[in-house]
């Protein structure tokens, strides 16, 4: 058992363990029903937090839609100056909010320690995001026209979050959003709470001491019932949201039919393809890491490894003998690999996968199952497993947020391993472990990886901030983060101003009276 003081981090992040969970800035507030956070590190109560009702959650919309009239006409770098504030009080808090990550979502300190680190990264982009917000310039058919394009400001997004990663992702959404000229509510997992109330204090104080008004940051929580006021919400021209690709197909439908704009960031069902020139050491690190990192419960977590049969062998022994030497246990303690599932829930499913990969007709290498006794009281733990599998599986094609890792065999060019890669209904992030410059492009070429993200000697998880982050298919085709993301951010209007004393007509139309 390692000393853990939760009190300690809740105080260095000013919360309490009994929370309201409606907030426009320093004012918290709710009426809703008590939902608990349990930690699967322990089985601890962590905190209670007050739900958001329907009428909490108008009054959150009418200080947002007010605070959005002042925010929108701050200059975007002085918008860039807050974040900037913001993203320095994630360096000093980077220790508490990290382990508190680490305890309430179950990942290890170092990837809690990470998760903070990508907010922090965030926001020094968004910084510098905040003088670059352009537009183009056109030439004009007509003589003594001018033409150009800009951005402007959208108006309140809507944040839906997961528990996998339960405070990055919504800094990419809304350090991008702030400095867009956005006001933003947020809508994290019922399954992480605290840590949204966390990050809504950091980012409160930062406005309030800046004497910006109340709104600009604002937080819901509840379950999807809550997230629905958000999708049918017409005062919502955004809503960006990360979960399952059950959740998205709601929220998608529900965003359209009143012609919002939603930016969807789905499952994942991601693969690295291993040819007969794969570094092998390289292979197994990558692999290992992207299936048993954050205990396989990333949207890039590698689920499939795709491996040329001249080689199978081999990387299937190395991997056997890797998966022996992992640690699992608490994900504070900083000697072990793999930490717990978010819940028992998770747990069951994990169970279920596990089985059914064998009635369908897999090998369990790697056996896997339930961790019980010292340690494991929380009923969260689970052994890493590794199936044998066929890429036509029914359970093959789904993603099953756990670590559980299946191995398909692919036979002659590596065509054959893409066309399996890219035969799921997903497609987040994709990865081809090979020194052939050939096999590599062809994988990053037309007729390769169909991801939003395919990497050549990585991985499928651990991308960097920087580049557009999202998949196609049922993936739900978003981009956030890093690149022109923020683009989806901002509405664009095309301006022609007419400076002479004629006004000759587009495409040469004549019209005289
Ligand atoms: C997610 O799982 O929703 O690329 C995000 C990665 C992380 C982000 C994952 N930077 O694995």
């Amino acid at each position: 058992v390692i000393s853990f003081g939760i009190e300690n981090v809740l105080k260095k992040l000013n919360i309490e363990p009994h929370n309201s969970g409606t907030s426009t800035g320093s004012n918290f507030f709710g009426n809703g029903n008590e939902i608990l956070s349990n930690s699967p590190v322990d089985g601890n109560l962590i905190a209670k937090v007050n739900t958001t009702t329907r009428e909490d959650y108008d009054k959150v919309v009418d200080t947002a839609s007010l605070a959005f009239k002042k925010w929108k006409t701050v200059p975007a770098p002085q918008r860039g100056e807050i974040v900037r504030q913001f993203g320095n009080r994630l360096r000093e808090l980077k220790e508490p909010l990290g382990k508190l990550v680490s305890y309430e979502m179950g990942k290890s300190y170092q990837e809690g320690l990470g998760e903070v680190q990508e907010m922090i990264d965030i926001c020094d982009f968004a910084v510098g995001l905040s003088r670059q917000l352009h537009g183009l310039t056109m030439h004009s058919e007509r003589p003594g026209h001018r033409m150009y394009e800009q951005y402007h400001p959208l108006g309140i997004v809507g944040i839906i979050s997961a528990f996998n990663f339960p405070v990055a992702v919504w800094a990419w959404n809304t350090a991008l959003a702030w400095v867009c000229g956005d006001v933003c509510i947020w809508k994290p997992s019922e399954k992480t709470p605290l840590c949204a109330i966390a990050c809504q204090k950091i980012a409160a104080d930062v406005f309030k001491e800046n004497n910006l008004p109340e709104g600009i940051s604002c937080l819901v929580n509840g379950d999807y019932s809550v997230g629905a006021y958000l999708s049918n919400d017409k005062r919502i021209p955004l809503v960006s949201a990360t979960g399952s690709i059950r959740m998205g197909k709601i929220v998608a439908q529900a965003v359209a039919s009143r012609l919002g704009k939603s930016l969807l960031e789905l499952g994942g069902n991601n693969a690295i393809i291993v040819t007969p020139d794969a570094d092998i050491k390289m292979t197994i690190i990558g692999a290992i890491f992207g299936a048993v990192g954050t205990a396989g419960q990333r949207c890039t977590s590698t689920r499939r490894l795709i491996i040329h049969e001249k080689i199978y062998d081999q990387i299937k022994n190395a991997l056997k003998d890797a998966y022996s030497q992992l640690k699992i246990g608490n994900p504070l303690d900083e000697s072990n690999h793999v930490g717990p599932l978010i819940d028992t829930e998770a747990v069951e499913n994990y169970k279920r996968a596990l089985l059914q990969v064998v009635e369908e007709g897999g090998n369990l290498l790697v056996e896997g199952g339930e961790l019980t006794g010292a340690g494991f009281e929380s009923g969260c733990y689970v052994k890493p497993a590794i199936a044998e599998a066929e890429p036509t599986f029914e359970i093959v094609q789904h993603e099953t947020f756990a670590p559980i890792l299946y191995l398909l065999k692919y036979k002659g060019p590596v065509e054959n391993a893409i066309e399996i890669q890219n035969n799921v209904v997903q497609g987040l992030s994709s990865a081809i472990m090979t020194n052939n410059l050939r096999e590599a492009e062809r994988f990053l070429s037309a007729e390769g990886s169909d991801c939003g993200i395919a990497n050549v000697n990585i991985g499928t998880s651990g991308a960097e901030i920087g580049g557009a982050f999202g998949g196609e298919k049922e993936t739900g085709g978003g981009r956030e983060s890093g690149s022109d993301a923020w683009k989806v951010y901002m509405r664009r209007q095309t301006n022609t101003i007419n400076y002479t004393t004629e006004l000759p007509l587009a495409q040469g139309i004549k019209f005289d009276l």
